[in-house]
């Protein structure tokens, strides 16, 4: 008997980005997440941009079509003929989308989309489509959302991207286990229930989703669940330099979204002088960011960032790998901001502790205790191979703390967290992996699983936001 030849890992990844691509966008998942993820569609059009970026603008400008009247870019976007496939739907929220949000990576993955193909960038005008709706996403999380030391605050679990992480343990202890919603578990029937959140879990889950809904998804009242998180406000201020980023880019092309009358060479000055202007708030929002990340959520004795407790003022001093993204940030200090000084204002501070963080990721809670990015230390109590935010490596937190370690020019850290990469083909593009022994975990054919291997093949940049090499098309 013949084996079988094996497909390239590369075309592998292609396959189920295109068996989920619905013509509009791509689900996380067939069975388990069948409708449209508002951080999952910003990490597929990451890897969707090498071979198919007109499909990769398409999946963001589609996201951004869903945004609510307040700026809100919603977590899920709700497919009306699977709503029974998945819990909570439409139906719950009374509306076509979440009320929640997710982490904002949008901006990020709008700028790497653009830079992959300028040229069709420019031909569909998509810089000048996206930036006005994502800058007013920020708008959303910078105001409403602020929480008393500034970075945004997420207010539900599933807003984290991270659910059940034990960064959250103890604020959802304080939320009554009791919804008033019959809750269905379909997604027990894609994945092992000792790899899901538990049923305690959901009621809390459900009870807060109904106290936020109940109050029109508004943010004046307290629902008693406000968490800052470091993954959160890292993505947020890498998308704040995407911005800025952005804002040049339109300025230099004629900048019609940043002037209202824009166009004509007589008012180039005028564009330019308003790119830069734009340019330099996004740069000072990201800069106010990072600068209250350092401040009230590094723990000098774990060596790395918490989650702050909006409602308690107390840091959550658990050890995960949320708090290791801030090594994003010192990649961001590279020339090629608006001020061309090489410098994000405010941003020495992260910078100082860069080496501390390093240790951390390598030390024996995360890369020095196995072979493979745990989501939760090895040395933290709640640490679990298998359950989903609470052990096991997920790639698009190996991918984030590639690119952070790639633009730090530590080789040694991105051999190992490229080694991830390695077992997502042969075992079809797992949801997660065990940490130890890569055994893959979760729903498998999982689109931001294939769309970061695709990406981890296909490019190679050392820079967390690439700037344009030449002037843009
Ligand atoms: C709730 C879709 C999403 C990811 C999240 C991941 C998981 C949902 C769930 O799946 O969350 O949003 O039902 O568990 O935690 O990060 O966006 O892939």
């Amino acid at each position: 008997m013949h084996k079988d030849f094996e497909e390239d890992p590369a075309d592998a990844a292609a396959r189920v980005l295109n068996s989920h691509w619905t013509g509009r966008h791509t689900v996380p998942a067939t069975g388990l997440y069948p409708h449209q993820w508002s951080w999952d569609s910003a990490f597929v059009a990451i890897g969707t941009r090498h071979r198919a970026p007109e499909r990769a603008r398409a999946e963001l400008v589609t996201l951004l079509d869903a945004q609510r009247a307040d700026g809100r870019v919603p977590q899920i976007v709700y497919d009306a003929e699977r709503d029974d496939d998945y819990a909570p739907g439409a139906a719950f929220w009374g509306a076509a989308t979440s009320g929640l949000v997710q982490p904002p990576v949008h901006a990020w993955a709008a700028w790497l989309v653009h830079r992959a193909d300028p040229a069709g960038s420019a031909r569909e005008g998509f810089l000048a489509r996206v930036y006005p709706r994502l800058a007013r996403w920020h708008g959303y999380l910078h105001g409403p959302r602020a929480g008393a030391v500034g970075p945004p605050v997420a207010k539900h679990p599933w807003e984290t991207g991270t659910d059940n992480s034990p960064l959250w343990d103890a604020a959802l202890a304080r939320v009554p286990p009791e919804a008033r919603t019959a809750i269905r578990r379909p997604d027990l029937q894609h994945a092992g229930t000792g790899e899901r959140p538990g049923s305690r879990d959901y009621r809390r889950y459900y009870r807060l989703a109904e106290a936020y809904r109940d109050a029109g998804c508004t943010d004046d009242v307290p629902i008693g669940f406000a968490m800052v998180c470091p993954l959160f406000s890292t993505l947020l201020a890498v998308s704040e330099v995407a911005l800025a980023r952005m804002a040049v880019a339109l300025a230099d092309g004629g900048g019609g979204v940043l002037l209202p009358d824009g166009g004509g060479d007589a008012r180039a000055g005028a564009h330019e002088a308003a790119g830069a202007h734009a340019a330099r708030a996004h740069e000072a929002a990201a800069a106010r960011v990072v600068a209250a990340l350092d401040q009230h959520l590094w723990d000098e004795e774990l060596g790395l960032y918490v989650a702050l407790d909006d409602t308690t003022g107390e840091r959550v001093r658990r050890a995960t790998v949320n708090g290791l993204v801030p090594l994003l940030l010192p990649g961001l200090l590279g020339a090629g901001n608006s001020r061309g000084t090489g410098n994000l204002p405010g941003s020495e501070i992260p910078t100082r502790r860069t080496e501390r963080l390093l240790a951390t990721l390598a030390g024996p809670g995360f890369l020095g205790g196995g072979p493979y990015l745990p989501s939760t230390s090895r040395e933290d109590p709640a640490f679990d191979p298998a359950l989903y935010w609470r052990g096991p490596a997920w790639f698009n937190m190996s991918w984030l703390l590639l690119r952070a370690v790639q633009a730090l020019g530590r080789d040694d850290l991105a051999a190992r967290l490229r080694e991830h990469f390695d077992v997502a083909a042969p075992q079809g593009f797992p949801e997660y992996t065990d940490p130890d022994t890569g055994a893959g975990r979760g729903t498998r054919q999982f689109s931001w699983t294939a769309a970061l291997t695709l990406d981890v093949l296909l490019s190679d940049e050392a820079a967390v936001l690439p700037t344009p090499a030449a002037p843009p098309v």
